[in-house]
C-alpha cells in the first residue's frame, strides 16, 4: 500500500480472517480483495450474498430499496407503507431526497403515510384498511398517483395488495401502484431496486405519448440527495441538454409516464437502475450511457459522452464552453482546498455506487482511496458489466422476477443505426459500466458488504485520514478519532455532485479532516480496558 509500505495485506487479512469461526472466515474470504494484477480483468469478488447472521453489517432491507430509494423521491405522488408503523417511520426524510414541486404545486414529500397495522389487523388481515388509506389518501390530497409498499408482516399474512391496489384504481380514477417489497425479501435494498423497476417499466414507463423535442435525456439512478439533481440540472440545461424525466430525485409521476420518448438514457447508479434501463432499450430502443457527475472530471467526461452521443458540432461547441467556463471558475476555489489536502488517503464504505463514484472526487482533491466497498452491490458494479453474462444467477435474480421483454411494435424506434451504435459501444460511450475494481490500483483493498469488526481492523492498522459512510458505522469510526462523513445523506449538506458541488465537497472535507480536534480528543477505550471475548475457532 502506497501510504502504509510496511503493512503486507494479504497477511493483514489473513490475520483479520484468523478472528472470525472458520466457517465464517471461508466466507468472508472471498468478500475481501487485495488489489494485485496489473490487469484488473483477471480479478473477482464475491458479492450479492446473504450477510452472515451475527456479523454487524451496514445493509437495509428490500422494503429500504423500494420505497425508499426508488419511489420515496417522486414528490407528487402519495406514498403509504402497508405495515407497523415502525418501517414508515424509518423511512421518513432520514435519505435527505428534496423536491421541488412543479406547476401543479403538489409535494407529498414531507408526509409520512402509513397504515399503521395492529394486532388485529395481523390476526384478520389488512386488506380493508389498506384500502380505506388509499381512499383517504386520495380524497384529502389528490396526489398525482398513490404507491403501496408491503412490509415483512403484510407478506406473512398474505395481504394481497395488488388487488386492493387494483380495486381502488379502478373506484377512484388514479393510478395506484403496488408493490410486494416485503422487508426479507432478497439479501439487502438491492431487491426492492428490482422490484419497483419492474414495476415502474410495466406500470408508468410508456403509458403517455408526449414527444420531447430537442436533444432530450432521462437521467436514470440520481435521486436528488442534498439537491445534486439540481446542480445537475443546472449543468445541462446550460448546454442545451433538456432532462425529460428523472428516475426518480426530485421526480415527477407525469413525465415519468412518457420518458420512453426521449432520446437517452444516463445511468448515474448503475446498480439500483440497470434493469429499467435495459429493459427500456429492449422495449423503445433507447440506448444507455453510464455517467458520473460527482467529481469535477468525471462531471465533464459525462458531458463529453452525451455530446459524443448527439453528434452534433452546435452542441458540442457549446458543451466544450461549459466545460471550460466551469472548470476554470471551480479550479480557483478548489486550489486551496487541495493544498490542505493533497496527498490525504480515504476509506469508501456505503451503499451500491457511491464508495465509486467518489473516488473520482477525491481524487480531484489529489486524495488518495485506499480502501473500498460496497453494501450490497453486485459483482457487476465491482468488475464491469460486460462480464454480467457470465456471473451465475445471484441471489436476487433468483428471486425477484425477470420481466420478459420484447420490442412494442409501435413504440420502438432505435436512436442511432446499428453500426454508429457498435461504434459507441465500443468506445464504452454506450451500454457499459466498467465497475470499481478497475479504478483501483494494486496495493488497494476491495472490501464487500464490510463488517464492523473489519472496519476497526483496517482503521488501526491503515490509518486513513477519513472515512466516507453511513450512519450505522460513523460514530464508531469517529470513536478512533477518524472523521467520518456520510456521503448517503451529506451530514446534512450538500449538493456534492457537478462543479459547484465538488467545492462543497471539498469545504466539508477539509472542514474535518484538518480539525485539530480530532488529535485532543482520546476515546475511552484508550483510557481504560473494555471487556472483551474469546470467539472460538469455529
Ligand atoms: Fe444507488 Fe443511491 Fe447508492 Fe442506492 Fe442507497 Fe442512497 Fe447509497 Mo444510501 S440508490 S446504490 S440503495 S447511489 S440510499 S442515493 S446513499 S445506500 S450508494
Ligand atoms: C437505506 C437508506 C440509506 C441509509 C443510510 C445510512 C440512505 O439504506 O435504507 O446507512 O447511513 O442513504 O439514506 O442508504
Amino acid at each position: 500500500l502506497k501510504s502504509c509500505p510496511s503493512v503486507d495485506l494479504e497477511e493483514f487479512v489473513d490475520n483479520i480472517l484468523k478472528k472470525y469461526p472458520a466457517k465464517v472466515a471461508k466466507k468472508r474470504k472471498d468478500h475481501i480483495l487485495v488489489r494485485k494484477e496489473e490487469d484488473p480483468a483477471r480479478e473477482s469478488i464475491q458479492a450479492n450474498n446473504r450477510t452472515v447472521p451475527g456479523i454487524i453489517t451496514q445493509r437495509g432491507c428490500c422494503y429500504a430499496g423500494c420505497k425508499g430509494v426508488v419511489l420515496g423521491p417522486v414528490g407528487d405522488m402519495v406514498h403509504i407503507t402497508h405495515g407497523p408503523i415502525g418501517c414508515g417511520f424509518y423511512a421518513w426524510l432520514t435519505r435527505r431526497n428534496l423536491f421541488k414541486p412543479g406547476e401543479d404545486g403538489k409535494n407529498y414529500s414531507t408526509y409520512c403515510f402509513s397504515t399503521d397495522m395492529q394486532e388485529q389487523d395481523i390476526i384478520f388481515g389488512g386488506e380493508k384498511k389498506l384500502k380505506q388509506a388509499i381512499k383517504e389518501a386520495w380524497e384529502t390530497f389528490k396526489p398525482n398517483a398513490i404507491s403501496v409498499h408491503a412490509t415483512c408482516p403484510v407478506g406473512l399474512i398474505g395481504d394481497d395488495v395488488q388487488a386492493v391496489a387494483r380495486e381502488a384504481e379502478a373506484e377512484l380514477g388514479v393510478k395506484v401502484l403496488a408493490f410486494n417489497c416485503e422487508g426479507y425479501k432478497g439479501v439487502s435494498q438491492s431487491a426492492g431496486h428490482h422490484i419497483a423497476n419492474n414495476k415502474l417499466f410495466n406500470e408508468t414507463v410508456g403509458t403517455k405519448d408526449e414527444a420531447i423535442p430537442g436533444y432530450s435525456v432521462n437521467i436514470l439512478g440520481e435521486y436528488n440527495i442534498g439537491g445534486d439533481a439540481w446542480e445537475i440540472e443546472r449543468i445541462l440545461e446550460k448546454c442545451g441538454i433538456k432532462i425529460a424525466a428523472t428516475f426518480s430525485g426530485d421526480g415527477k409521476y407525469d413525465s415519468m409516464t412518457s420518458s420512453h420518448m426521449a432520446s437517452l438514457n444516463l445511468i448515474m447508479c448503475y446498480r439500483s437502475i440497470n434493469y429499467l434501463a435495459e429493459m427500456m432499450e429492449t422495449k423503445y430502443g433507447i440506448p444507455w450511457a453510464k455517467v458520473n457527475f460527482i467529481g469535477v472530471k468525471a462531471m465533464s467526461k459525462s458531458l463529453r459522452k452525451i455530446a459524443r452521443f448527439f453528434e452534433d458540432p452546435e452542441l458540442t461547441r457549446r458543451i466544450e464552453e461549459v466545460i471550460k467556463e466551469e472548470e476554470e471558475s471551480v479550479e480557483q476555489k478548489l486550489a486551496p482546498y487541495r493544498e490542505r489536502l493533497q496527498g490525504k488517503t480515504a476509506m469508501l464504505f456505503v451503499g451500491g455506487s457511491r464508495a465509486h463514484h467518489y473516488q473520482d472526487l477525491l481524487r480531484d482533491l489529489g486524495m488518495e482511496p485506499v480502501a473500498a466497498g460496497y453494501e450490497f452491490a453486485h459483482r457487476d458494479d465491482y468488475e464491469g458489466s460486460h462480464i454480467a453474462g457470465k456471473i451465475k444467477v445471484d441471489a436476487d435474480s433468483r428471486n425477484i422476477e425477470e420481466l420478459k421483454v420484447e420490442p412494442d411494435p409501435e413504440k420502438y424506434s432505435p436512436r442511432v443505426s446499428p453500426e454508429k451504435k457498435k461504434e459507441l459501444e465500443q468506445e464504452s460511450v454506450l451500454g457499459h459500466y466498467h465497475g470499481m475494481i478497475p479504478d483501483m490500483p494494486p496495493g488497494t483493498l476491495v472490501v464487500d458488504d464490510i463488517s464492523h469488526l473489519e472496519l476497526e481492523e483496517l482503521i488501526k492498522t491503515l490509518k486513513p485520514d477519513i472515512i466516507l459512510s453511513g450512519i450505522k458505522d460513523k460514530y464508531v469510526i469517529e470513536k478512533f478519532n477518524v472523521p467520518s462523513k456520510q456521503i448517503h445523506n451529506y451530514d446534512y449538506s450538500g449538493p456534492f455532485a457537478g462543479y459547484k458541488g465538488a467545492v462543497n465537497f471539498a469545504r466539508d472535507i477539509d472542514m474535518m479532516i484538518n480539525n485539530p480536534a480530532w488529535k485532543l480528543a482520546v476515546p475511552p477505550f484508550e483510557k481504560k480496558p473494555l471487556l472483551s471475548a474469546d470467539l472460538g475457532t469455529d
